[in-house]
């Protein structure tokens, strides 16, 4: 089964095929802005790693229209179950950068006071839904949120909500990834179904991965419309997702789109790359930089001018460096927190721990052998 690929920007080899959104100039350098800024989060969070400063990053360099540009067509009502690839939409949806740097810091501003691993945000006042580590977790979340969402629009006679979720090729090999999309199909649930087809899951290529010709063929099975989009054309991955909205809250069930990008830097700050991929098909993909191609899309309608583009980095950079230097002054959280709102009261367990803990720390007994590296 063929799927066409949708596209709106008609550089970087691909025709252009699809009207262009109409989206205001604020709404459009909005995104450009918030992608530049994605950028520039990655960019410096990967040099903190390496400078021992945090302790893990996940990249998303070069996915930043796939997944910008589709959370771009949701209300802030909608419900977002993300991969750990996807932090712009954080930005998108208001969350200042610093929130995002104080979770990879673990410190006490952390709203998961450092339980999680970095990347791993949780923002409850974004409906933007806790990461999940293993991979696939958040397709039955996001089904079954969208079944709650269109019960409780039958109840309240109105248009759902609807829940996005996002993953990446190599989590179509999962099982949620099947229980998901069946249960959704069945129920006409509002689900969103992103795959971000960046063509590897860590060292595994997709052609490994799956006998598919393309993810979104995979749709036909659980009876939902699979659309394939140049996942770096932030204009084509907007215009794809709307449609699929307007089709959820019109009660016509969930869409699985394919956004056809690739992960330029290693999987994670773990990761390297050089081990199992030519950098040379890097390359191809750096003159399909989604960032590159949204800047010549706008100077060429003279929606942003050189200058404009210079300050809207400069502002970006400045905004990283405030948000490190303010994250790096708040401290660890208390070690009490451990056992603090771990369930909704305090089980004797938790206070034996606790007691135990305490105990060590008095005797001033450290853990031996060491080095707090993060094993991944
Ligand atoms: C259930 C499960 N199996 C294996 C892993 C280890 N793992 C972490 S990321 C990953 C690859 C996922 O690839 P893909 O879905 O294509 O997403 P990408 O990282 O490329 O964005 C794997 C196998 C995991 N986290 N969870
Ligand atoms: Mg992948």
């Amino acid at each position: 089964m063929s799927v066409p690929l949708i596209s709106v920007m008609g550089d970087a080899g691909v025709a252009s095929n699809t009207p262009t959104p109409a989206l205001s100039k604020e709404r459009l350098l909005e995104l450009y802005r918030v992608m530049v800024l994605t950028r520039v989060l990655d960019d410096r969070a990967m040099k903190l790693q390496r400078q021992g400063r945090i302790g893990f990053y996940v990249p998303a360099i070069g996915q930043e229209a796939s997944h910008i540009g589709t959370a771009a067509a949701l209300e802030k009502d909608d419900w977002v179950f993300p991969s750990y690839r996807d932090p712009g939409i954080a930005l998108l949806r208001g969350v200042p950068v610093v929130e995002l740097l104080h979770q990879c810091y673990g410190n006490s501003a952390d709203h998961t006071l450092g339980r999680q691993m970095p990347v791993h945000y949780s923002l409850k006042k974004i409906r933007f839904v806790s990461i999940s580590s293993p991979i696939g977790t958040q397709i039955v979340q996001a089904a079954g949120a969208a079944m709650a969402m269109k019960v409780e629009a039958v109840r309240e006679k109105r248009a759902p909500h609807v829940a996005i979720t996002y993953f990446g090729d190599g989590s179509t090999s999962s099982n949620d990834f099947h229980t998901g999309l069946n249960f959704a199909g069945v129920f006409a649930a509002p689900c969103i179904f992103v795959c971000e087809n960046n063509g590897w899951a860590i060292s595994v290529p997709l052609e490994g991965q799956t006998a598919s010709a393309t993810m979104a063929a995979k749709a036909e099975a659980y009876g939902m419309p699979g659309i394939r989009v140049d996942g770096n054309d932030v204009l084509a991955v907007y215009a794809a997702t709307r449609e699929a909205v307007e089709r959820a809250r019109a009660g016509k069930g969930p869409t699985l789109i394919e956004t056809v990008t690739f992960r330029i830097g290693g999987h994670s700050s773990s990761d390297d790359p050089s081990r199992y991929r030519d950098p040379k098909v890097c390359e191809v993909w750096k003159g399909r930089d989604p960032i590159d191609r949204f800047k010549r899309w706008l100077e060429g309608k003279k929606l942003l001018s050189a200058a404009q583009d210079a300050a809207i980095r400069e502002q970006c950079e400045k905004e990283l460096t405030q948000a490190i230097d303010a994250a790096e002054k708040v401290g660890p959280p208390a070690v009490s927190t451990m056992f603090e709102d771990v369930f909704a009261g305090r089980t004797a367990q938790l206070d034996a721990q606790w007691a135990e803990l305490k105990d060590a720390l008095q005797r001033g007994v450290v853990a031996k052998g060491h080095h707090g590296e993060f094993p991944l």
